[in-house]
């Protein structure tokens, strides 16, 4: 089988890249990533020469490349993960969400859609990687199901949900065999430094204030990268056609307490005296129509097909912060901006 990723240079695609090149060497795994500021070809050296392996530098939005690309390639899987993924920058620029969730991903469902209705196809699945922001904000009380209304609230999630709709549209008008899995919030190595965790552990490591919004209560889910790929690749394998599953790690965090957790932690891994990290944390302006809580049902995926995290939090979390104090190279490029020229460097000259 030859399957196309996209977003695979990404935090949770060069995970699922990696699973699937390491797991399965019988497939072809094509990697295809525009490499935005978000995509780093440096998530997947360990993996770059195997044979089972090609990198693609690609956009999604482009139709006629993405119908060149299916019809030279003649995938017969796609597990879409190419997206603008940051709230932050959804606020700030909309417009390139719509542009790369929601047309990126229409473009994706015409090629496969021409794939599956060919003669001779052979074409077998669309598998689209969604988020619990589809569902919107809980209460204190309740969990999402994959039954619970769509309710986005920022222009990240709303591009998501859209996205989502298109790919159950093409299920019920044109039969695409389609899949899809909405997943809670990620942390682990490879995370991009704009984010929560990666953002605080390079503050804490630099001793710069660490920006908590509000005042910290927000709740958020937290699931370790590696069972979030571990999930894509039950998912792909499992599910009936058709089907959505919720990803989640039953494990709710109000934003302060991971961050107070993280500075304890990096004061042990630094040898600073407990509690210097704590005094960097800083209460900043809150994000404007800030979710209050996340919380992922994933009972489905349990029952059906014996899915369950596999990392604890406590273990997860420091596993993470000696991934970044081992891997300060990879950190200082991606803050410096370097690893943009990797695929220059490394690549464009093959
Ligand atoms: P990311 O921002 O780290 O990576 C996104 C990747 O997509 C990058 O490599 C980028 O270069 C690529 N990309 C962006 N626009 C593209 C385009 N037009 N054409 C080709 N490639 C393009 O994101 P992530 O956190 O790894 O998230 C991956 C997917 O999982 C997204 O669809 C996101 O919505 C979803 N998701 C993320 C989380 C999370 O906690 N990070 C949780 C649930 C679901
Ligand atoms: O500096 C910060 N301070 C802060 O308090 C940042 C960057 C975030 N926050 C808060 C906002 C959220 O409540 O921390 C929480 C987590 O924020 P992010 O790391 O930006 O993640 P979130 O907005 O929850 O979205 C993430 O999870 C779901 C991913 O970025 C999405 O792509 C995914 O769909």
């Amino acid at each position: 089988m030859k399957i196309l990723i996209t977003g695979g240079a990404g935090f949770i695609g060069s995970h699922v890249v990696r699973l699937f090149v390491n797991h399965y060497p019988q497939y072809k795994i094509v990697n295809l990533d525009k490499l935005t500021y978000a995509g780093n070809l440096k998530n997947l050296t360990d993996i770059e020469n195997k044979p089972n392996y090609k990198f693609i530098k690609g956009d999604i939005c482009d139709a006629e490349f993405i119908q060149n690309l299916f019809a030279t390639e003649n995938f017969q899987a796609v597990i879409h993960l190419a997206a603008e993924s940051h709230v932050d920058r959804s606020i700030s620029n909309p417009l390139e969400f719509v542009i790369t969730n929601v047309m990126g991903t229409v473009n994706l469902l015409n090629a496969a859609r021409y794939q599956f209705q060919k003669e001779g196809a052979t074409f077998q699945k669309f598998y689209h990687v969604s988020t619990d922001e589809v569902y919107g904000s809980l209460g204190k009380d309740g969990m999402f199901t994959e039954t619970t209304a769509y309710d986005p609230h920022s222009p990240y999630s709303a591009s998501k949900a859209s996205s989502d709709h298109f790919v159950r549209a093409y299920h019920d008008t044109y039969k695409l065999p389609v899949v899809i899995s909405n997943c809670s919030n990620n942390y682990g190595p490879y995370h991009f430094p704009e984010k929560l965790i990666p953002l605080a552990i390079h503050n804490i490591k630099n001793n710069k204030p660490v920006p908590v919004y509000g005042k910290g209560e927000n709740i958020r889910d937290w699931l370790f990268v590696i069972d979030h790929a571990r999930a894509i690749d039950t998912i792909f394998h499992n599910a009936q056609i058709g089907s959505t599953y919720n990803i989640g790690g039953h494990n709710e965090w109000k934003n302060i307490d991971v961050i107070e957790l993280l500075c304890d932690i990096m004061d042990q891994k630094l040898g600073r005296p407990q509690g210097t990290s704590r005094a960097l944390i800083s209460f900043v302006k809150d994000r404007a129509g800030h979710d209050l809580r996340y919380a992922i049902d994933a009972s489905k995926l349990q029952r059906d097909l014996g899915w369950m995290p596999s990392v604890q939090f406590a273990e997860g979390l420091e596993s993470t912060v000696d991934w970044y104090l081992n891997n300060d190279v990879w950190l200082q490029e991606v803050t410096s901006g370097n690893y943009q020229n990797y695929y220059e460097e490394q690549y464009h000259k093959r």
